[in-house]
């Protein structure tokens, strides 16, 4: 699959042969830093991402890009949260429903996003979605921030989408993320999606009123009972999903985890859904509760 590359920004081409090196070269003059072609191994992309961004960043360039006017501003304010050198703001009555999305690696957070995506930009003709995505830092190697790019509905342009490594801070957000998910707040979104990295089990990494609502997400396979015992968030959540529920097992976790929510104090929704499967119905049901 071709894959182009801006700065910040990691945008797609079609598929393999569709972008010819004509077309390569005119991308280039708009502003794309690179273009790799169908063939193009991960690991030549990965390394010429730490090559070029795994440095301190730098300020955004003046260039040409799609999208909403006032998403570069936004994006230049977030990197000016992340370096923490933005100016303090009054306090604004945000009205931007906040929704802290997390679960172990891999589970299907970001899958989910982009099916709650397609969603919101059906059911919102005009309204505007924020997603903010983080990836864990590795020591030394910057982050590989690869959740756009699985993401279909993400890319439109009513959505605004950022990534943040998490730069070397435990559980699952980065040092910025209160300050990132503010300046989101006040960017007149309709919706806010924050996906964590993955967890483990003693995160709670949307404590402190950082979200309206929290979702943990989790896949069949966390292993028994007992694990379900020791995994913190599972207190937290006011949503929990069992994504992957075509996978074997699935029933069973459902029970298993029906049963240990029994324990809250507070009663959780329990959903599960099929997040690769585009139109699910479990998905249907989660992005009904979160925007009630
Ligand atoms: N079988 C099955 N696979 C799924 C489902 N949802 C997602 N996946 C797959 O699970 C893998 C991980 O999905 P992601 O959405 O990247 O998971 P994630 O939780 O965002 O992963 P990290 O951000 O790396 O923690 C991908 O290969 C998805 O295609 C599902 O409902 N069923
Ligand atoms: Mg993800």
């Amino acid at each position: 699959m071709p894959l182009a590359l801006v700065t910040y920004t990691i945008w797609f081409g079609g598929g393999g042969g569709t972008i010819t090196p004509g077309d390569a070269r005119m991308l280039k003059r708009r502003g794309v830093e690179e273009i790799f072609f169908a063939g193009t191994p991960l690991t030549k992309m990965v390394e010429f991402v730490q090559r070029h961004y795994a440095q301190p960043r730098r300020k955004i360039g003046h260039r040409k890009m799609s999208g909403n006017p006032n998403d570069r501003q936004l994006a230049e304010s977030l990197t000016a949260a992340e370096s923490n050198s933005l100016p303090s703001a009054t306090e604004v009555r945000q009205t931007t429903i906040t929704i802290g999305i997390t679960g172990p690696g891999g589970a299907g957070k970001t899958t989910l996003i982009d099916e709650l995506a397609c969603r919101f930009l059906k059911s919102r003709p005009s309204g505007r979605l924020a997603i903010l995505s983080h990836d864990p830092s590795l020591a030394g190697k910057g982050a590989l921030l690869g959740d756009r790019a699985g993401m279909v509905y993400a890319q439109d342009d009513r959505v605004f989408m950022r990534s943040l490594g998490t730069r070397g801070k435990a559980g699952g957000l980065a040092a910025a993320t209160r300050r990132c998910v503010q300046v989101m707040q006040r960017g007149g979104f309709d919706l806010l999606l924050v996906e964590s990295a993955g967890i483990g089990q003693e995160d709670l990494p949307f404590a402190r009123g950082l979200a309206d609502k929290q979702v943990l997400v989790m896949s069949p396979d966390y292993g028994s009972p007992l694990q379900l015992q020791k995994i913190v968030m599972l207190e937290a959540a006011d949503i929990v999903v069992v994504n992957k529920a075509d996978l074997p097992g699935a029933r069973t976790a459902l029970s298993e985890l029906e049963q240990r929510l029994s324990l809250n104090r507070r009663q959780p929704k329990l959903i599960g859904t099929v997040a690769k499967r585009h139109g699910d119905a479990g998905v249907d049901e989660l992005f009904r509760e979160i925007i009630q």
